[in-house]
């Protein structure tokens, strides 16, 4: 090879180097700020236990992103009303937080039962459709979708699943679902804790269909099925 060859392929081999460089430094580092937090602080005094309520929906499908087929958490936002494709939020410290769930996924058996029992909300119940519920028992019945759980606070919700076979069959199929799609509205409350903290929150249900084990994909993904509460001081 005469030296300007060398020379030419030294410097395209460097330039290709070069743009790796710059496209994972943009693409991993720049740009993975990951999905938005909505931010139920906004006019609330922390420590005084005021009270925030937060509303979420899970769905059968993510059909506005490139996983069409996974099963996610929106969040709605408190300015705009519109849901938004994360699993972030705050709240502010030491408040009563009213959490909402629209459950449009279908059921899932619980791999352990402990997972149906509600724990750690303010009377130790949830409400299912207006209805007092302590625990789901997704064995003997169509009944849960998804969990969502904050272990640092004991914190347990096994969210409700449409339970007909008629409805199962007859799922929501765009996402963020609307009402008019078979769902079950769970509510609860817990107080959030006086320590500012990012809180970890995660779906317990092997819910990533075509994973190993069903805990891949979705389960371990910021913004389907675990996510974090900001708990703002
Ligand atoms: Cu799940």
């Amino acid at each position: 090879m005469s030296l300007p060859a060398r020379v030419a392929t030294l410097i395209v081999a460097f330039l290709a180097f070069a743009a790796v460089v710059g496209f994972v430094v943009v693409h991993y580092f720049l740009a993975s700020t990951g999905p938005p937090t909505e931010d139920y602080t906004a006019h609330v005094t922390p420590d005084t236990g005021a009270t925030v309520n937060v509303i979420m929906q899970e769905a059968p499908q993510t059909t506005i992103t490139t996983d069409p087929d996974w099963v996610t958490y929106f969040i709605m936002s408190p300015q705009t009303h519109k849901w938004v494709h994360t699993t972030n939020f705050s709240v502010p410290a030491g408040s009563r937080i009213n959490v909402t769930i629209y459950g449009y996924d279908g059921c899932t058996p619980l791999r352990n039962q402990v997972w149906g029992r509600v724990t750690g909300t303010i009377g130790n119940h949830m409400l299912v459709d207006g209805k007092s519920v302590t625990q789901l028992n997704s064995w003997s019945e169509c009944t849960v979708a998804h969990t969502f759980a904050i272990p640092a606070l004991g914190l347990n919700i096994p969210v409700a699943s449409p339970t007909t076979f008629a409805e199962n069959s007859n799922l929501c199929s765009v996402s963020p679902c609307t009402p008019s799609s078979p769902h079950k509205v769970v509510q609860f409350s817990f107080m959030s804790p006086r320590t500012p903290n990012s809180y970890f929150w995660q779906c317990k249900i092997p819910c990533g269909l075509g994973y190993l084990d069903g805990n891949g994909g979705p389960m371990q993904t910021i913004g389907y099925m675990t996510g974090n509460m900001e708990v703002v001081g």
